[in-house]
């Protein structure tokens, strides 16, 4: 029997690259997908005759019942949430109930349901906030510095608080920045590549962003699926910080980017106070060795071939060479 895992969030970044590795180990993969009036599976459209879509959303812990009840999946990824940081300043409420408490109502539904369901939470850096340690690491004190990394803390501790209450086989992934083609336009790394292209193709003339100087440890989201998926075959849940070891400011990401493009950034990248946060994650750089010495796990992709990837995509997509980056 294949094993059934139920993952939320399926069509953002994350949830297309995870299905595919589960897919291509033999799951079966259900999906939950909230309603919208349009479809939104641009990233999963290679993959959608063989997901079966479940309605629900993490605002309706009900939904949530209903899909463990009819479905029985035996592993849960929880990797829906509102991700925008910028958003997060707008909207703080609904982040915290989508972000935060969301991860409550899921974890209280696999505790109703059956508490022998694995269960996976999308934790983040962003949990760390202000620098605190570095490199930071699974004992590093959380400080965050917005309202999306104050929920991420809030679902992180709900998760360990489940395990430790309830014995449930719950982990969280505290994945640093994980970037792909298919990553959303609002990011600055694929807003960066996506402008780079159009501006190469004459399609756009300048390029406006915020704090060039800003740090990230960038990896690729391929390789952090796979992470994900280990912290479930575990014999004992636990915590794990997903990083690449290296930090590069966002002003060297576009220096590569434009550069592979024989492009100079300065030329085309304006700075505009809009994009810039009332309270910002200066430096963020992580140490995978917990994962190596219990997963195993590493990453593969280095940053330039992440940078190259991404402006390839971009460019392969704006010249009509590919219909979508799914
Ligand atoms: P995306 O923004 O690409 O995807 C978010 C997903 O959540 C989408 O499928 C979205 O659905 C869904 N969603 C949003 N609100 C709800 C809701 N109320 N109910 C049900 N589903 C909802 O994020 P990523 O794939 O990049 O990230 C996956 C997870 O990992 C997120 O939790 C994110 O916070 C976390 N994370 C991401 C990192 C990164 O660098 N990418 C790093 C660390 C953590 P829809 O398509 O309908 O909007
Ligand atoms: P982040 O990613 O906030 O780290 O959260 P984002 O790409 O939005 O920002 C990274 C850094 O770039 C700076 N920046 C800009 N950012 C955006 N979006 N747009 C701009 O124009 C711009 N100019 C400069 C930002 O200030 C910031 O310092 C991501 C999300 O995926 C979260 O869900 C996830 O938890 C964390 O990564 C780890």
């Amino acid at each position: 029997m294949a094993t059934r895992a139920l993952i939320t969030g399926i069509t953002g970044q994350d949830g297309s690259y995870l299905a595919e590795l589960l897919l291509d180990k033999g799951y079966e993969v259900i999906g939950m997908v909230r309603r919208s009036s349009t479809v939104n599976f641009e990233r999963i459209a290679h993959l959608q005759d063989r997901i079966t879509f479940v309605p629900g959303d993490l605002l309706d812990e009900v939904s949530m019942i209903h899909i463990l009840q009819e479905h029985r999946p035996e592993e849960v990824f929880n990797l829906a949430a509102q991700s925008f940081v910028q958003t997060s300043f707008g909207q703080p409420v609904l982040t915290g109930e989508v972000t935060g408490l969301g991860v409550t109502r899921i974890l209280d539904a696999i505790r109703i349901v059956d508490p022998s369901i694995r269960f996976y939470q999308a934790s983040s850096s962003e949990m760390f906030g202000k620098v605190v340690e570095v490199p930071q690491s699974e004992e590093t004190p959380f400080y965050p510095r917005s309202p999306y990394g104050v929920a991420k803390v809030y679902g992180h501790w709900i998760t360990v608080n489940y395990r430790e209450s309830y014995d449930l086989h719950a982990s969280s992934g505290i994945l640093f920045n994980h970037e792909s083609p298919r990553r959303g336009l609002e990011f600055v790394t694929r807003k960066i590549s996506h402008a780079a292209a159009r501006i190469k193709l004459g399609q756009q003339d300048e390029l406006r962003l915020g704090n060039l100087d800003a740090q990230r440890d960038w990896g690729f989201a391929g390789d952090y699926v796979e992470a994900m998926w280990l912290m479930l075959q575990q014999d004992e849940p636990g915590d794990y910080v997903v990083a690449t070891g290296e930090t590069h400011p966002v002003r060297e990401f576009c220096e590569l980017a434009f550069g592979h493009l024989d492009l100079d950034y300065e030329q085309y990248v304006k700075i505009d106070e809009r994009f810039f946060r009332p309270a910002e994650v200066d430096l963020l750089v992580g140490t995978p060795a917990k994962a190596k010495k219990v997963l195993d796990w590493e990453p593969k992709t280095s940053f330039a071939d992440l940078v190259r990837m991404m402006v390839d995509g971009d460019m392969a997509l704006l010249s009509g060479k590919l219909d979508s980056l799914s």
